[in-house]
């Protein structure tokens, strides 16, 4: 079975984060930002991944930012050496009024762009600014290439939710194995 734990312990924050995944979309999340659960929780359930999440901080921005440091580390040890995984993943998904794209390959070649707006400073409890950065974090530590655009929508509940939802499936379809080989001209990534 592929999973990871990942704890990680500063000044600012306690975190641990564990992925299985080959898992069932069971979500434990507990970081203190209700709307950051959600959108971890949507994540797990869409992907299919037994996610765990305890997160405590002096601040949100830590607080997010640091969870997605260890989800993206834990991403990256759950893959070990990538033998026989599709790499490349992506997902549009509706929701509402929302339209996402959701796009990542897990060659190891870091790289993000984030097409996202929000209208509003805050996403309920989670600042609208730190969304984009939390996407960046994820790439960059999980060593995946993101591209993230919102194609329509209005409701920025609705675009956020359905970012994390993409980036589930997304990754999902990335991680699913064929054979043993590793997926590169190459021959390793
Ligand atoms: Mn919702």
């Amino acid at each position: 079975m592929r999973k990871e734990t990942i704890e990680r312990e500063t000044k600012e924050t306690t975190i641990k984060v564990s992925i299985i995944l080959d898992g069932e979309g069971e979500a434990d999340v507990e970081t203190g930002i209700r709307f950051f659960d959600h959108l971890l929780e949507s994540f797990a359930k869409h992907g299919k991944f037994d996610l765990m999440a305890k997160s405590k901080g002096d601040f949100e921005h830590h607080i997010a930012e640091d969870t997605m440091i260890a989800l993206g580390k834990a991403l990256e040890k759950a893959l070990g050496d990538k033998k026989g995984i599709r790499r490349m993943g992506d997902a549009i998904v509706p929701m509402d009024d929302s339209l996402a794209l959701v796009a990542l390959d897990l060659g190891g070649r870091v790289y993000s762009e984030i097409g996202v707006d929000f209208r509003k400073e805050k996403l309920i409890d989670l600042n609208s600014d730190l969304f984009v950065h939390l996407l960046e974090t994820f790439a960059s530590n999980s060593k995946c290439n993101l591209h993230v655009d919102i194609l329509r929508g209005v409701n920025d509940h609705h675009k956020a939710e359905a970012v994390f939802k993409g980036l589930g499936i997304a990754l999902s379809e990335a991680v699913s194995k064929k054979g043993d080989k590793v997926p590169s001209t190459k021959g390793v990534i």
